[in-house]
């Protein structure tokens, strides 16, 4: 396939949004390629004072397969442009069946470099398929990839583990050495990350498990495992059980010793997180949030998958994650309302003067010990339709409600929740993003609950509050519209 100019995928953009501009659920801050399937987020770098976001594609259709590297730059995390895909499977070779997730890195000579897994058919081993690591290279600023001849650089999984998987390489720099991570798992005992080494990238040696996880509590099988410093500590990131997992720990000696392990996100809606260090230090997660439709829907939709917004991570004193929305999202701020120091009573609710499907609230509420605090967005006028972003202080829980957030029978809807605890006299802080199919939640910068959403009525675009088991007080209620970055905002 000839690459396309950057010119002719500005077009298309162009052209896409066009047709896909009175889809009630096409998120319009977020990002998504043009049209067709993305999953995974995949080497996130910042290089030459732009952000790469590569991504997990299939540029044939809205479901998962023929699955490719899409390509997307911004110099402000905000604003894409489309640029040409990186990695397309080969008819044959070390992966016909997929270029499947991966990172990007620089080398010491400058070159940017990709690993990713390369998928062909494999009679035997498991899912019928074999997955082995390969590189890529790019001589042109990243325009175009050319993939190494040497490939695959790591052909099989460790002699004698009997692995369920063995994907989607992380790749960093220590000292005089380079390493690679591969997610994987080993049959009936539980998810890995398997760690080697290398000095040149091409021979690598296996060092033996990062990390392996519980059967029952972390899963069989961890894909897309990232690995980085932050603060004082080190993060593994996987993805497990259809949660992204984090474990908190201490790295030396090639040896990583876990101490604090969470959820990155409440929700299964958030999944195959990856990160990447900007320029002054901020560490950055990019996160697939999936579809709760049916296949059927997506392919008649013609687009499926949206990405996360970006998410700055750090550490909390007790090596606990904790997440926030990237300051580069209040440029986005439209037309506002705002209130402050008003009582609630349990019982209370009330309905925000500003309607929108893509809006930004932010609250700070002091509340009873008893209270429950909720937010409903996508709200309609007789609250049939409403999605819930709740608080509960006595269950010390944080979550979202989307039983009833559709009239369609399709749509999959949950209750996901998840641990936060206030500290005494430390009043709940939310910032709540809506953005037409996508509710994302950032709490108190220490909890994230995200999901999929699909109201069928064009006039569930309320914002409601309300209070109930005790009284609080709003110290300030914010809440905006959100610009539109692919039509001009
Ligand atoms: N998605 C990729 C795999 C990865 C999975 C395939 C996680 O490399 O393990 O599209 O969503």
């Amino acid at each position: 396939m000839s690459k396309q100019t950057i010119e002719q995928l500005r077009r298309e953009r162009g052209e896409a949004e066009e047709r896909f501009k009175d889809d009630p659920h096409r998120p319009r801050y977020h990002f998504l390629p043009p049209a067709n399937w993305m999953n995974d987020p995949n080497g996130p770098i910042f290089f030459n004072g732009r952000y790469h976001l590569f991504y997990q594609h299939n540029p044939a259709e809205a479901r998962w397969g023929d699955i490719h590297w899409g390509h997307a730059v911004s110099e402000d995390l905000l604003h894409w442009e489309d640029w040409p895909i990186a990695l397309e499977p080969r008819t044959t070779g070390v992966d016909q069946n997929g270029c499947f997730t991966g990172c990007a890195f620089i080398r010491d000579d400058g070159t940017p470099t990709i690993a990713y897994a390369g998928i062909t058919p494999a009679d035997g081993l498991p899912r019928g398929r074999r997955e082995s690591q390969s590189l890529a290279m790019s001589r042109d600023g990243m325009l175009t990839w050319e993939k190494s001849p040497q490939n695959p650089v790591i052909t099989e999984p460790p002699e004698g583990l009997d692995v369920v998987g063995f994907r989607d390489p992380c790749v960093w720099r220590d000292g005089h050495a380079w390493y690679m991570l591969i997610g994987s798992g080993i049959r009936d005992q539980g998810g890995a990350a398997l760690l080697y080494r290398s000095t040149d990238l091409m021979a690598w040696d296996y060092l033996g498990p990062l990390a392996t996880g519980d059967l029952d509590s972390h899963g069989e099988m961890w894909e897309c495992p990232d690995f980085f410093s932050l603060g004082d500590r080190h993060l593994l990131l996987v993805s497990t059980l259809g949660r992204q997992m984090y474990l908190s720990g201490d790295w030396a000696d090639e040896e990583f010793v876990p101490r604090t392990e969470g959820l990155a996100d409440f929700s299964p809606a958030f999944y195959a997180g990856k990160s990447f260090e900007c320029p002054q230090g901020r560490r950055i997660l990019w996160g697939w949030l999936r579809e709760a439709r049916s296949t059927q829907a997506q392919l008649d939709a013609g687009w499926s998958g949206v990405m996360s917004l970006p998410r700055v991570l750090s550490i909390l004193p007790d090596g606990r994650l904790s997440c926030e929305p990237a300051e580069e999202l209040r440029q986005l701020r439209g037309q506002s309302i705002s209130y402050a120091g008003i009582d609630l009573n349990a019982g209370d609710q009330r309905e925000l003067e500003l309607t929108g499907d893509c809006v930004e609230i932010e609250a700070t509420i002091s509340m009873e010990p008893a209270a429950r605090f909720a937010i409903a967005v996508r709200c309609s006028p007789d609250r049939e339709e409403r999605t819930e972003v709740f608080f509960d202080n006595h269950a010390s829980a944080l979550g979202i409600d989307s039983t009833r957030s559709s009239q369609d029978p399709a749509a999959e809807t949950r209750v996901s929740s998840g641990p936060l605890t206030l500290l005494p006299d430390e009043p709940l802080h939310l910032r709540v993003f809506v953005d037409r199919s996508v509710v994302e939640v950032f709490a108190n910068d220490r909890a994230c609950v995200t999901e999929r959403i699909y109201p069928t009525r064009s006039d569930s675009n309320r914002i409601c509050v309300d209070i109930t088991g005790g009284d609080g007080t709003f110290q300030r209620l914010t809440a905006w519209t959100m610009r539109d970055v692919w039509r001009g905002g």
